[in-house]
């Protein structure tokens, strides 16, 4: 009998706790957003960051007014080449496991820039995430533009 009611007691417990999460509460922690400084001419540019989610979800896109394309990308190796390609489905990410977005690896891409973006920048970034319903939801951060070390300029495939 006494263990019936605990275990009742803990079940009620858990289900209390499920419900005071409210299924709006999904988000994702953006940690340390910078985007890469262009040189003359470069039409395109990559922004880096760690991305913590609290549930499974995926980084679908996102919007930037420095850039009319934003996708998300990953480094694949096609024979000797590592290339960029965007990742179909977006970049999933699993809950409390940080993914880190850096030179030679995933980078959200920002395409087609009118013009150049420089160190001293602070570029707004809203990337959209969406959830293992298909419901999509916005995170926005403040980016600033940083230089690429030399020597990862080769490696990311963001030098032109
Ligand atoms: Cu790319």
């Amino acid at each position: 009998m006494l263990t019936i009611q605990t275990r009742r007691c803990l079940g009620l417990a858990l289900m209390f706790g499920a419900f005071t999460l409210p299924a709006w509460a999904q988000t994702v922690k953006v940690d340390g957003p910078w985007v890469q400084a262009t040189v003359a001419g470069q039409k395109a540019t990559a922004a880096f960051m760690k991305l913590t989610a609290d549930a499974p979800v995926r980084l679908t896109g996102g919007k930037t007014p420095v850039a009319p394309v934003v996708e998300i990308h990953e480094m694949v190796m096609d024979g000797d080449v590592m290339k960029m390609r965007a990742i179909e489905g977006g970049l999933p990410l699993e809950a409390g496991k940080t993914v880190e977005l850096k030179p030679g690896g995933y980078h959200v891409m920002l395409i087609d820039l009118p013009k150049a973006v420089e160190v001293g920048q602070n570029v707004p970034l809203t990337l959209t995430f969406t959830d293992a319903q298909g419901k999509t939801f916005e995170v926005a951060v403040e980016a600033p533009v940083r230089p690429l070390k030399r020597g990862h300029e080769k490696k990311s495939g963001h030098g032109m």
